[in-house]
């Protein structure tokens, strides 16, 4: 009884039922995608469901989040730690079932996914950092990093835009080993598609350089498997699978019905179902012989078995190399390439260098990239502008796969998206440059990086109306606010060369992702002693302290540190300077430390940043003042366009002493 079909229909039923017990969920794609998980995954994939994070396991990605029941029944079946109680809570609040699959919260989801395109996103990324570490390890006869990524992507995922620029960046990169599946069901939440999406999707597809192979059934096993035969043999380009389905699959009265999407398909239409199909077993119960034929333990053990072998020779004869894999595998940050980053920044505050603060990240870049042979950068275009390059930088390309430098071309989104897959990857530390004012183009691929705890480091500059004529559509006003209100994300604005290397550095350990927020003007380096130094990473420190009793506290980050540092200086005594390079990093400190840099008792305050003022105002009190930007910006030089704006020594003596 163990045909192609059953086996499929064991994942059907366990997605209606689940679904059914919920009484909410996506039924419909299960349904229809349920045959070509099942040859992919009994037949082809590699993995080891005892080991979830077996470096050398094949990436599996649904792009198409909202059929979470495919993957909760297939990591199910092949025997993951995923129970069949954790299916029978399907849905609800601490399980290991959520609604969308969710990284971190059950093992064998490699990526949280659920807004459509970013799945089929991360899959790129996670294909090219596959085939990166496979040109910086893989050593003759010991292909230590070989492995597919494989991607289940809908109608839904192929309309959105990050799904263009994401696979036409693939195409021209030759990732050879990503193999994506399309759900070609004619159908998405409001009906037939042809009245909204009538591309030419395999003509589109080939246009970006990848091989398609049109017009597989998607419920013929055998179709299934030729189709991956030849997808796996091409190993120069990426491949889509054009998989006719049916949403719904095995339904009697709603099969190929947008109904099916998102809503149970109800008691008398499972029992339908189940007559139709001949699937005799009650809900959650699927039958041993099934449950033997599904099971993937015993072949992941010996998969696995088989690397781990492989993996001995290697470190037989590359030792050092297999520790530095295994290191990089793991995320450790050596310390000693730490310490030297502590001394140069200790180096950076004794020169004290005058420079644009995007200027100082790529000095920092310069050093970090030789201690972290994991960093591995890129920009969306704007590589000279946000000085993401530096001397010895090595273009990734089908030419040189081991290049530690993506051009992402314009394409922000994408690039974003593609970190993330980079990131969850492992074994390369992803960081990426544009404007901070593009970043909005990015936005849901940096929440998700904050979502899913990835570390990621964001090299946005031109920080704000500062960066001058190229006038409001490029100058950030509540891009920094909008940033500080995402959760899991440490924002960066530093006000100098000093401050920008402790942000890198502090990015760098961080578990998750960091924005670095960086001027494209030069900015004075502020005098610090060893304390003051050592305080940066707190997010925010005394950088002037008052003489005589405190009186009035100025808080400032970026650029606007140096304007309060002349203000300071105009008022005289009883003035400190707050300088807060992150927020974030601050609220994170204990309240002894808050309360000795912003006292409680002295309740005159200014915050000067230019950017949206309201965040500002748990600083200075409801009594306290804000200098900030309450409209959009303008067009004219910077100094200009700041001073019009209010950025000046005077304007913030003015608003001090009306305090
Ligand atoms: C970015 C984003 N926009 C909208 C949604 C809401 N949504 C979920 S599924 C879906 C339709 C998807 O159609 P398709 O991929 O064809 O899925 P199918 O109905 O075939 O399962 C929409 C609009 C979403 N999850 N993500
Ligand atoms: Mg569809």
């Amino acid at each position: 009884m163990t045909d192609h079909r059953t086996l499929a229909n064991a994942i059907r039923f366990l997605s209606i039922d689940a679904v059914q017990a919920a009484n909410s969920g996506h039924p419909g794609a299960p349904m229809g995608m349920a045959d070509v998980a099942e040859v992919l995954w009994r037949q082809v994939l590699r993995h080891n469901p005892r080991d979830p994070e077996w470096s050398n396991r094949d990436r599996f990605v649904l792009s198409n989040g909202h059929g979470s029941m495919l993957i909760y029944s297939l990591l199910h079946l092949t025997g993951y730690d995923v129970t069949i109680d954790d299916l029978r809570l399907f849905r609800q609040l601490n399980s290991r079932t959520p609604g969308h699959p969710e990284y971190g919260y059950t093992k064998g989801v490699e990526t949280t996914t659920g807004p459509l395109g970013q799945g089929l996103a991360n899959a790129v990324g996670m294909a090219l950092a596959e085939r990166t570490l496979a040109a910086q390890f893989n050593r003759e006869q010991f292909p230590i990093v070989d492995h597919n990524t494989f991607c289940f992507a809908g109608d839904g995922c192929l309309m959105e835009g990050v799904s263009h620029e994401v696979c036409s960046l693939a195409g021209t990169l030759g990732l050879g080993k990503l193999i994506v599946f399309y759900d070609d069901n004619g159908i998405s939440i409001d009906g037939d598609i042809r009245g909204w999406f009538s591309d030419d999707t395999p003509a589109r597809f080939e246009s970006y350089g990848w091989q398609v192979i049109r017009e597989v059934d998607g419920h013929d096993a055998l179709e299934v498997e030729t189709a991956l035969k030849t997808a796996r043999k091409d190993k120069l380009r990426p491949t889509l699978i054009c998989c006719r389905t049916v949403i719904g699959f095995g339904s009697p009265n709603l099969a190929g019905s947008e109904k099916t999407h998102g809503a149970p398909l109800g008691d008398a239409e499972i029992q339908a179902t189940r007559e139709a199909m001949g699937w005799t077993n009650p809900p959650f119960d699927i039958p041993e012989d099934i449950r033997n034929a599904w099971d993937a333990k015993t072949e992941g053990a010996r998969v696995q078995g088989a690397w781990n072998q492989l993996f001995a020779g290697y470190r037989g004869r590359y030792p050092e190399l297999a520790s530095e894999f295994e290191r990089r595998v793991r995320g450790d940050l050596p310390g000693d390439a730490l310490r030297a980053l502590d001394r140069a920044i200790a180096d950076t505050q004794a020169e004290s260098p005058k420079i644009a603060t995007r200027k100082a990240s790529q000095n920092a870049i310069k050093v970090i990239a030789r201690l972290f042979p994991e960093m591995f950068g890129g920009s969306a275009d704007l590589g000279h502008s946000n000085l993401t390059v530096w001397p010895d930088h090595q273009v990734n390309s089908v030419d040189n796969p081991s290049g530690n430098y993506v051009h992402y071309g314009v394409r922000e989104f994408g690039m974003c998206a593609i970190m993330n897959g980079i990131a969850l990857h492992g074994g390369l530390l992803p960081f990426g440059g544009t404007f901070l004012i593009f970043m909005e183009y990015a936005r849901n691929a940096v929440r998700m990086a904050a979502l899913m705890k990835q570390r990621i480091v964001y090299v946005f500059t031109h920080d704000s109306i500062g960066l001058g004529e190229d006038g409001p559509t490029h100058q950030p006003v509540e891009q920094l606010a909008s940033l500080r209100s995402t959760p899991g994300l440490d924002i960066w604005r530093p006000c100098d060369a000093t401050e920008t290397l402790v942000a890198w550095k502090e990015a760098l350990s961080f578990k998750g992702p960091s924005a670095l927020a960086l001027s494209r003007q030069g900015l004075a380096n502020q005098a610090r002693d060893q304390q003051q130094v050592a305080d940066i990473a707190r997010g925010g420190y005394v950088l002037m302290k008052e003489t005589g009793d405190l009186e009035l506290i100025l808080i400032a980050t970026g650029s606007e540190v140096e304007l309060v540092m002349a203000a300071a200086a105009a008022l005289g005594a009883g003035v400190r300077v707050v300088s807060m390079p992150s927020t974030s990093r601050f609220d994170q400190q204990d309240s002894d430390y808050r309360e000795a840099v912003l006292p409680a008792n002295c309740t005159k305050r200014v915050a000067v940043e230019a950017g949206h003022p309201d965040g500002w105002y748990k600083y200075v009190g409801l009594n306290g003042s804000v200098i900030g930007m309450r409209t959009f910006g303008e067009s004219g030089p910077g100094s200009e366009v700041m001073r019009h704006f209010g950025f000046t020594v005077d304007h913030i003596v003015a608003t001090a002493t009306a305090q």
